[in-house]
């Protein structure tokens, strides 16, 4: 049997172009640098969390981590550039020094960054944390210190904020900005956070935002009606910078995932589901009646750990599920935190699963750019010509960059936002649909037994587009969109495997020859054994010692045993025994003809 290969993806021949290059390369420092690229294919994908100052991003590490990690509010290690990754020895705290020093330290016990770092921490450049969590198997989160504006007066400055550094090649391969719950967006913060991503190298491919503390806002009993109503309102303002916009209560996300309430807050809830639903009510109407209201049942550091962990929302939502113990407050506080499951699209685990579907294309997307910035570095003698075959080998015509197909919805949906592609408010839905959702039914938006005929109608539209505007780059754009809607529409089908070939019958052989050729003793040993095959092989294949073999094997057996019988005559003594292994060397050679004909004869 043939062994099973599937085609290389763009990761597999990046790795070996990065090989091909560096080996090549005879500047140690670019030769470094292809391999940094090179290691980080490898690597898990690298999602940053940025955003601006307070709005929850250590909060969202944290309950992604499942562990209180991250320092939230204040502290120092706040101001610096905090990775998370995956590494056996749990616990264990990299502090990089802008000098190039690294020391080490570690994790608190109940994992909590020390807030002494043991060197000032200005000097800190990045601080790396290793965790021996399941999650960090598929992606490396790292924490940015807060943004007060948006704002970049250029690249670098951008890159120095979210990712600590300003070296080109030291950045993350996806991101989730974190926004705080704000009523709308106006054009300047709109204008000033595409020019943040794009500065960033980020785009709608690997960029999700995210609405943070949405408890926060006025006073609904249930915060979530107009948090969705204002995550969907803020996708259309965002769509052409990040691939969806998710509204999440961190918080509650964080408090159930890190177990955070202990037997003192879970007696405090209890004590506070005791109390007259209006009394309750009017407790949290200020939440520092909690701790300093005569009327409160709570200590005041109870009362203080629960507002801190669960804040008015929250609180509401657990006291009322503190009757059924602390496993359904735990589960209640999730589910009402929007953090969501891998499975469920529109939610924050589901946005990190779909960056972690597409992590080998991140990778790869974030590789080629690292790639393509290596070859215009200035470089001398045969090292040019190696940056050049570089150049060459990223071209958008190549393997490598086609190869990205994935991604090629959303490079039209970038091609949009660009005016490169101009579209009916019909086919641009269609194609933000297509963007958001990994499920056929989903993205064209109908049952799933009538995808392929809602793909096939779909794929009318985007070839009259593709050929519209021919010759240019929304026409490519468009063409990648139809391959895509191709592909629904017209499901490549499994190759069928190929029905079992009918035995190859025996070939005739005369018998009395083959006794005559057995008795000799100069025939060897093993062709007497492939005369006796010869003589009772049921069908071809056995005949030629090869049961089940194919057809094309049979034959090439059945030819080198004619060839080998036809020399052996040679060497024999007897006219009657050549004429037998001559005999025989045909009924071998028929049985290669029957074969190569195609027209297996009947014995
Ligand atoms: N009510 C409520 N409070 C939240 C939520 N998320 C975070 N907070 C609180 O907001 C404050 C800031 O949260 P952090 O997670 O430290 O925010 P950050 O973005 O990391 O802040 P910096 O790193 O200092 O920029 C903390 O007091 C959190 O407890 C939320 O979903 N709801
Ligand atoms: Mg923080």
């Amino acid at each position: 049997m043939a062994p099973v290969t599937t085609a290389p993806t763009a990761g597999d021949r990046l790795r070996e172009l990065c090989a091909t290059t560096a080996a090549r390369l005879t500047d140690p420092a670019l030769r470094e640098r292809v391999r940094q690229v090179r290691a980080r294919l490898d690597a898990p994908l690298q999602i940053a969390v940025a955003g601006a100052v307070s709005s929850g991003k250590s909060t969202l590490v944290n309950a992604l981590l499942g562990l209180p990690v991250a320092p939230v509010d204040a502290g120092e290690c706040t101001r610096v550039v905090t990775q998370y990754e995956y590494g056996p020895d749990d616990g264990r705290v990299d502090v990089e020094c802008d000098n190039g020093h690294t020391t080490t330290t570690r994790l608190l016990p109940g994992h909590r960054l020390p807030s002494d770092l043991g060197v000032p921490i200005e000097t800190v450049r990045r601080i790396r944390v290793q965790l021996a969590s399941d999650t960090l198997r598929a992606i490396t989160v790292v924490d940015t210190p807060g943004m007060n504006t948006v704002t970049v007066e250029n690249e670098q400055a951008a890159r120095r904020m979210i990712f600590g550094t300003d070296q080109d090649d030291d950045r993350a391969q996806a991101l989730i900005y974190v926004l705080r719950y704000v009523q709308a967006f106006d054009d300047t913060t709109l204008a000033e956070f595409r020019g943040l991503t794009e500065a960033c190298g980020m785009t709608c491919v690997n960029t999700l935002a995210v609405l943070s503390q949405i408890d926060r806002r006025g006073d609904e009993e249930d915060p979530w009606p107009t948090a969705r109503r204002l995550a969907a309102r803020a996708y259309t303002d965002l769509r052409a910078s990040v691939f969806d916009v998710v509204p999440v209560i961190g918080l509650l996300a964080e408090t159930a995932g890190t177990g955070a309430l202990g037997p003192a807050e879970l007696d405090g809830l209890a004590q506070l589901a005791e109390l007259d639903e209006a009394d309750l009510e009017f407790l949290l109407l200020d939440l520092d009646d909690l701790a300093d209201s005569p009327d409160s049942p709570l200590t005041p550091e109870v009362a203080h750990s629960l507002v801190r962990h669960l804040h008015r929302y929250g609180l509401r939502t657990a006291v009322t599920a503190s009757p059924q113990g602390s496993e359904a407050i735990r589960r209640t506080l999730l589910e009402n935190s929007g953090f969501g499951a891998a499975a469920r699209s529109g939610t924050v685990a589901g946005g990190i699963a779909h960056f972690a579907r597409r992590a080998d294309q991140l990778k790869a997307l974030s590789a080629i750019t690292q790639l393509r910035r290596i070859s215009r570095a200035p470089a001398f003698g045969n090292d040019l010509a190696t940056l050049d075959a570089l150049a060459d080998e990223l071209d958008e015509t190549k393997p490598i960059a086609a190869g990205l197909s994935g991604l090629r919805v959303f490079a039209a949906v970038e091609a949009v936002a660009r005016g490169q592609l101009v579209l009916t408010d019909e086919m641009h839905d269609e194609l933000l649909r297509l963007a958001r959702s990994d499920d056929p039914a989903e993205q064209l938006g109908v049952p799933a037994a009538e995808v392929p005929e809602a793909a096939r109608r779909a794929t009318e539209r985007w070839r009259a587009r593709a050929m519209i505007e021919r010759g240019r780059i929304g026409g490519q754009r468009a063409r990648d969109v139809l391959g895509v809607l191709e592909d629904l529409a017209f499901p490549r089908a499994e190759p069928a495997p190929p029905p079992p070939a009918p035995p190859l019958a025996a070939t005739p052989v005369n018998a009395e020859a083959v006794r005559r050729l057995l008795a000799s003793p100069l025939v060897p040993a093993e062709d007497r054994e492939a005369l006796s095959r010869l003589l009772a092989g049921a069908d071809g294949a056995a005949q030629v010692g090869a049961p089940g073999a194919s057809a094309q094997e049979v034959a090439g057996y059945a030819a080198a045993w004619s060839t080998r019988f036809r020399s052996l005559s040679q060497f024999l003594t007897f006219t009657m025994d050549r004429r037998a292994a001559e005999s025989v060397s045909d009924s071998y050679a028929q049985l290669a003809f029957a074969v190569q004909e195609g027209s297996p004869h009947v014995g």
